[in-house]
């Protein structure tokens, strides 16, 4: 890193530094949370796949909207960005009912002030993907929010613009996924603009921290769905009783070599780039 960079902010995962006026450090660490809580024991290269399957996913969708992706640096876990000034949402993406997403619609019948239709099932595919955006909350969970009340954070041409993209690259992401055997549920992109006003992607893409990633071959609607990365982390937390608040407990080796496993199949599926020539020269996700 740059002796000059200045630390900016810390993600339960991620840390952020400033390298100059136009310029940011984004470092992915090997840190894992679950049930919102970060574990005291690290999943190795973790933050390497994480930062190779998003700047995977910037290349490919470069040509959709630009985005905040400068340089991969050689460890594979640093990037630096572009700095922008980011919109106040979060640009979730849905493609089937899960999380927040399934619990409002059983309160409510709706997703983010959207009818749907009755008698969905938890995990079921929408009849469509929806764009449900959230407020960014500083501690705590982000809250779903109706058109109306993100127009008033963003107004209404960036909304369109934003839902517009945030439909496209769902889609694009989800049907390279699909023919790879893995579920892309839902995602959540975060946009900014840079000094021209034009609308850039920044922060992660379709990695499974930003999105959730489901095996397709065990799917199966109807109940809560494995996870692709964090299944042995939630089962083995669960067989111990934890309560889910901190401190959470460490993982055991097997279950730190099993996690591991499934973090760089996700990343040899959607890429087609063996992990260990990512590691050799992160540049080869760059296409
Ligand atoms: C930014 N966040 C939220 C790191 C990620 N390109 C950018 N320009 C200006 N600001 C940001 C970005 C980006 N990406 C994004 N905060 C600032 C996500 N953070 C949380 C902490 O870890």
């Amino acid at each position: 890193m740059s002796d000059a960079a200045t630390h900016l902010g810390s993600g339960k995962v991620r840390e952020l530094y400033s390298l100059d006026e136009g310029r940011l450090l984004l470092v992915t660490s090997d840190r894992i949370s679950t049930f919102d809580v970060v574990l005291p024991t690290e999943i190795p290269d973790k933050g390497r796949v994480l930062t190779g399957l998003s700047a995977f996913w910037f290349a490919q969708t470069a040509d959709v909207v630009p985005n905040h992706l400068l340089a991969l640096r050689d460890d594979g876990r640093s990037t630096e960005c572009r700095r922008l000034e980011m919109l106040p949402i979060e640009c979730v993406v849905r493609g089937y009912l899960a999380g927040s997403g399934w619990k409002d619609y059983t309160a409510t019948g709706e997703v983010c002030g959207r009818r749907l239709p009755e008698g969905l099932v938890e995990s079921q595919q929408l009849p469509e993907p929806l764009f449900t955006p959230a407020t960014k909350a500083q501690t705590g969970h982000d809250e779903n929010i109706d058109r109306a009340a993100a127009i008033e954070l963003v107004g209404e041409e960036r909304f369109d613009e934003v839902e517009r993209l945030s439909l496209l690259l769902y889609r694009f992401a989800s049907e390279r996924a699909a023919g790879r055997g893995i579920v892309l549920a839902d995602t959540k992109l975060e946009f900014g603009v840079d000094e021209t006003g034009q609308l850039v992607l920044a922060d992660e893409a379709f990695t499974p921290d930003s999105s959730r990633f489901w095996p397709a071959g065990e799917f199966e609607p109807g109940r809560t769905q494995a996870s692709f990365d964090k299944q042995f982390v939630r089962d083995y937390c669960e067989s111990l009783g934890w309560d889910k608040t901190y401190p959470g407990p460490e993982l055991p080796q097997d279950v730190v070599d099993g996690t591991r496993a499934r973090y760089v199949e996700a990343f040899e599926r959607l890429t087609e780039i063996p992990f260990d020539d990512y590691v050799a020269n992160p540049e080869v996700v760059l296409g």
